[in-house]
């Protein structure tokens, strides 16, 4: 989030006696700090009438950049209450440029996913002195497309940071930069594998990009962005690439075959699942009664997220006829 932390007004929490803002009073030392906590039973007296009041509980707590001998070890309290550009706390010393606490009211937040593997991601390096006229883009569209219909713009890359370098200073300097996919992959629809193509859009007065490229993470191979597109300030760097089909944890498969197949051949040694350490899923197969669907079922409590899978159709599988597949058929998927 964002403060003017040197217009932070303090004073003691009741009981552990720890640093608590209570108010921001102007507009002094407009800084970014980290939120890494709360605890809503903080009590600091706020009117200072010795009476615990709503309004007076409840606190953030904020990590500086500012090294250990700042307040209680490098972190401290802000007040719920210090949030409001009006105290709700009855008789509360009054601030003639109090202000809502945080910029806009507004903090941003990264969520941590308990497993997580990363399935494209892309690579470039910029080089400015003015990352403030700077702004990157993701993007996926079909392959008739020329603009993409998916897109992801990260906050940091989108003319924002001021009017610096890559580096904080104003001397021009060099940045490599990574960025994920794999959200954007997460809410299209991939369930059909298919060559799509892949976007990394990027503007920037005074800045130059290079080193660009995306990596296939599930194949660990890496592609250069060949393909151009201008539209307006813009420049579209893409590249077409197929991914493996990306499906739910609880995919039921349903292959269908040209001719009807001969039952006692439908059999897990004939079709299965494996995974990249070659031990096979423990999947049920049935042959439907159309004879020429199979459907696999997903093992017992799912795939695993993000893990590839390869599915194997040997030609042990006959046709009633008693002909096998010309060749043996292997599609990899991946799990969201
Ligand atoms: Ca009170």
């Amino acid at each position: 989030m964002g403060t003017y932390f040197r217009s932070w007004k303090w004073k003691k929490s009741q009981g552990t006696s720890e640093d608590v803002c209570i108010a921001v009073d102007g507009t002094l030392g407009s800084h970014g700090m980290t939120v890494v906590g709360y605890d809503d039973d903080i009590w600091v007296d706020i009117n200072g009438n010795g009476v615990k009041e709503d309004g007076e509980q409840g606190a953030f707590k904020i990590v500086n950049s500012h090294g250990s001998n700042w307040k209680g070890k490098g972190w401290a309290w802000f007040a719920y209450d210090a949030l409001n550009a009006v105290s709700s706390v009855p008789d509360a010393p009054v601030y003639d440029a109090r202000r809502q606490g945080w910029f806009n009211n507004t903090f941003y937040w990264v969520t941590a996913y308990e497993s997580y593997t990363p399935i494209l991601t892309s690579e470039s390096t910029i080089n400015t002195n003015q990352r403030n006229q700077i702004s990157v883009m993701l993007g996926e569209s079909a392959t008739s497309a020329s603009l993409p219909s998916a897109t992801w713009t990260p906050y940091i890359f989108n003319s924002n940071g001021g009017a610096f370098s890559v580096d904080g200073s104003t001397t021009a300097s060099s940045a490599t930069i990574v960025l994920d996919y794999t959200d954007i992959i997460k809410n299209i629809d991939l369930s059909k594998a298919g060559i799509t193509k892949w976007y990394l859009r990027y503007k920037g007065s005074g800045a130059t990009f290079s080193n660009m490229y995306v990596t296939d993470e599930t194949r660990n191979t890496s592609y250069s962005l060949t393909g151009t597109y201008t539209n307006g300030a813009y420049t579209y760097k893409y590249k077409q690439l197929s991914l493996p089909s990306i499906v739910n944890a609880g995919k039921q498969w349903n292959l269908t075959f040209n001719w009807p197949l001969k039952s006692a051949t439908v059999t897990k040694q004939n079709i299965f699942i494996r995974d990249t350490k070659n031990n096979n899923v423990n999947n049920t197969l049935k042959l439907n009664s159309d004879e020429k669907t199979v459907t696999v079922d997903a093992p017992q409590g799912g795939y695993l997220p993000g893990k590839r899978y390869n599915m194997n159709i040997t030609s042990n599988v006959r046709t009633k006829g008693g002909n096998g597949l010309s060749s043996p058929s292997v599609f990899e998927f991946i799990v969201k």
